[in-house]
């Protein structure tokens, strides 16, 4: 299956954060990191903070959806991630945003991740990587959202 991720970190070395997350991605058993997007510098939607730094990488896998959500939740804990509160500044954050075309409603994973429709910063290097899964209607609709590829 093709499975997009989202990345994003917004404290300490971000940046660093970012090509650590490749790097673990691309280490995932029975996947293939197959692409990435360039790295963005976006201002925090739905809280204040430090701005984030995110990008999209597209896996070819074999891992079911949560075995692949368990191999992002300890990624993510390597980097350090803990989870004082719900939108909290994170070092690390990785979202499984497809998996093929799985979709899936359960308690601990939801594919399509349901609010990348309204996040410029998932939306535009998605794009990048993925033209035919977004649409321009959906670009525009996320275009006041400030967010630049570095
Ligand atoms: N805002 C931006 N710009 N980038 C993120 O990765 C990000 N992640 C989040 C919330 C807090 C919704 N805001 C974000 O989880």
């Amino acid at each position: 299956m093709l499975a997009y991720v989202g990345i994003g970190a917004n404290l300490g070395d971000a940046q660093a954060a970012l090509a650590g997350a490749f790097e673990a991605l691309a280490a995932l058993p029975a996947s293939r990191l197959v692409r990435r997007s360039s790295i963005y510098r976006s201002a925090p939607v739905g809280t204040d903070g430090p701005d984030y730094f995110n990008a999209v990488a597209a896996i070819e896998t074999r891992l079911a959806p949560l075995e692949l959500l368990a191999h992002l939740q300890a990624i993510e804990n390597a980097a350090g991630r803990t989870r004082p509160w719900r939108w909290a500044p994170r070092t690390l954050d990785l979202d499984l945003l497809r998996h093929g075309d799985a979709t899936i409603d359960s308690p601990t994973l939801t594919v399509p991740h349901p609010r990348m429709h309204e996040r410029a910063f998932v939306l535009r290097p998605l794009a990048e990587i993925a033209p035919a899964l977004v649409t321009e209607t959906a670009l525009a609709a996320v275009a006041q959202q400030s967010i630049e590829r570095l």
